[in-house]
C-alpha cells in the first residue's frame, strides 16, 4: 500500500495567491481573513508541501519602500528556513494594477509598456534573491476586448521586445534563471495574445535566447479552449520546453473555475500524471488552484492536502496501469509490427519512395481488423474506479 503523504521529491508548490485565496470573486466578497505570506507559509509546511511560489506583490505591497520591502523579504526568508520550504518559482503581477488595464507589455501606451518592464526587473531580482530559479510570465492582461483597439501584429512584437529584453537583463545579471510563458485564451481579457501552449511554443522560436524560455501549461486554461491538455503538455515536452507547470481542473465552457487537482476530469488528470511520471518530468509540479469558496482555512487544507493526494494516488494508478498484464498485452498487440513496413520509415530516399510506390496494400484486410480500445479504456476505468 503506497503511502500517499508528500515528499519534498515530489515537489509539489502552491502559490501565495492559491492557498492564500480569500474567496472574493466578481459577484461576492472575501469569506477568509486575509493571512499573511509569513502565515502562509506556515500553513503549506504543515500540510506538507514542498514549495512557495508568489508574484512580487503577494509578498510586497505594490507601493512598499525599499526599507519596507526589505523587512519583509528578511521576515519571509526566515520563514522559509524555519520551515524548510522553498521558492522554485515567482512571476510579476502585471494584472492587477489599474495601470495595466491595456494590458502589460503590449499596452498601447509606452509609459505603461516600460512601468512593466521596471516592474518585472525588480521582480525578477526578488525571485533571484529567494533562489527561484523558473520565472513565469502570464500575460492576463495582454489582450483585447475590441480588436480596434490594438494591432495584433504590433503585439506580437511588443511581446517579443519585451522578453528579449528581460532575458538580456537575465543574462547581463548572470542569474541562474529560465522563463516560462503561460498562456491562457481568454478571462481577464476578452481574448488574451498567444492563447494556448502550442502558440507560445512557436512565438518562443522567434525569441534571441530560445532557449532560455519555456512554457508553463495550465490544466484549466486549455481545457477553457476544449483542448486536451495531455497532449498540449506532450508537445512541450517534445520541445525540451516543459519548464514548469500549473495543476489544477476546470469544466470546458466555464469561468475560469481553478478548482481542485483531479476533482473534475479524474481520466484526464489520470493520463497527465501518467505522462509525466512515464517520461520523468523533474520540475516542480504547482498547484494553482484555490478552495471552494464555502471553505475557511481547515477547507483550504483540505483543498491543498487533496491536490497532492489525488496526484499520487494518480501516480500509482499509472504504475498500475503499467504493470498491468492484460493491459501491457493489449497494448503490445495493438502495437504489433512484423517489421515488413520499415524499409518506407526513416530519413526519405528517391528509392525508397519509389519502392513505396510499387507496394501493394491489403486496405480492407487492415481496415477491418479491430483495436481493442474499448476494452483498453473499460480496464484503465477498472484501475480508475479501483476495482482493478
Ligand atoms: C490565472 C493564472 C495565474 C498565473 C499566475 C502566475 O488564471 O489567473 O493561472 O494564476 O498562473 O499569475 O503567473
Ligand atoms: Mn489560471
Ligand atoms: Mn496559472
Amino acid at each position: 500500500m503506497t503511502n500517499y503523504s508528500p515528499k519534498p521529491e515530489d515537489k509539489f508548490s502552491f502559490g501565495l495567491w492559491t492557498v492564500g485565496s480569500t474567496g472574493r470573486d466578481p459577484f461576492g466578497d472575501v469569506v477568509r481573513e486575509k493571512k499573511s505570506p509569513v502565515e502562509l507559509v506556515h500553513l503549506l509546511a504543515e500540510v506538507g508541501a514542498w514549495g512557495v511560489n508568489l508574484h512580487d506583490n503577494d509578498l510586497i505591497p505594490i507601493d512598499a519602500t525599499a526599507t519596507e520591502r526589505d523587512r519583509i523579504v528578511r521576515e519571509f526568508k526566515a520563514a522559509l528556513a524555519e520551515t524548510g520550504l522553498v521558492v522554485p518559482m515567482a512571476t510579476t503581477n502585471l494584472f492587477f494594477d489599474p495601470i495595466f488595464k491595456d494590458g502589460a507589455f503590449t499596452a498601447n501606451d509606452p509609459k505603461v509598456r516600460a512601468y512593466a518592464l521596471q516592474k518585472t526587473l525588480n521582480s525578477i531580482d526578488l525571485g533571484a534573491e529567494l533562489g527561484a530559479k523558473v520565472y513565469v510570465f502570464w500575460g492576463g492582461r495582454e489582450g483585447t476586448e475590441t480588436d480596434s483597439s490594438k494591432s495584433a501584429l504590433n503585439a506580437i512584437k511588443r511581446n517579443r521586445e519585451a522578453m528579449n529584453f528581460l532575458c538580456e537583463y537575465v543574462l547581463d545579471k548572470k542569474y541562474d534563471m529560465k522563463f516560462a510563458l503561460e498562456a491562457k485564451p481568454n478571462e481577464p481579457r476578452g481574448d488574451i495574445y498567444n492563447a494556448t501552449t502550442g502558440h507560445m511554443l512557436a512565438f518562443i522560436s522567434t525569441l534571441d535566447h530560445p532557449e532560455m524560455v519555456g512554457v508553463n501549461p495550465e490544466v484549466a486554461h486549455e481545457q477553457m479552449a476544449g483542448l486536451n491538455f495531455m497532449h498540449n503538455v506532450a508537445q512541450a515536452w517534445d520541445a525540451g520546453k516543459l519548464f514548469h507547470i500549473d495543476l489544477n481542473d476546470q469544466f470546458p465552457g466555464r469561468f475560469d473555475q481553478d478548482l481542485r487537482f483531479g476533482s473534475r476530469d479524474i481520466k484526464a488528470a489520470f493520463y497527465l500524471v501518467k505522462f509525466l511520471e512515464d517520461v520523468g518530468y523533474e520540475g516542480p509540479r504547482h498547484f494553482d488552484a484555490h478552495a471552494y469558496r464555502t471553505e475557511d482555512y481547515e477547507g483550504v487544507k483540505d483543498f491543498a492536502r487533496g491536490c497532492m493526494r489525488t496526484y499520487l494516488i494518480l501516480k500509482e494508478k499509472a504504475a498500475r496501469f503499467n504493470s498491468d498484464p492484460e493491459i501491457q498485452a493489449l497494448l503490445a498487440e495493438i502495437n504489433a509490427d512484423d517489421k515488413s513496413m520499415s524499409v518506407y520509415f526513416g530519413a526519405y530516399s528517391t528509392n525508397k519512395a519509389a519502392a513505396l510506390k510499387n507496394q501493394v496494400f491489403d486496405r480492407k484486410g487492415t481496415a477491418s481488423r479491430g483495436l481493442k480500445y474499448e476494452r483498453l479504456d473499460q480496464l484503465t476505468i477498472e484501475i480508475l474506479t479501483g476495482i482493478r
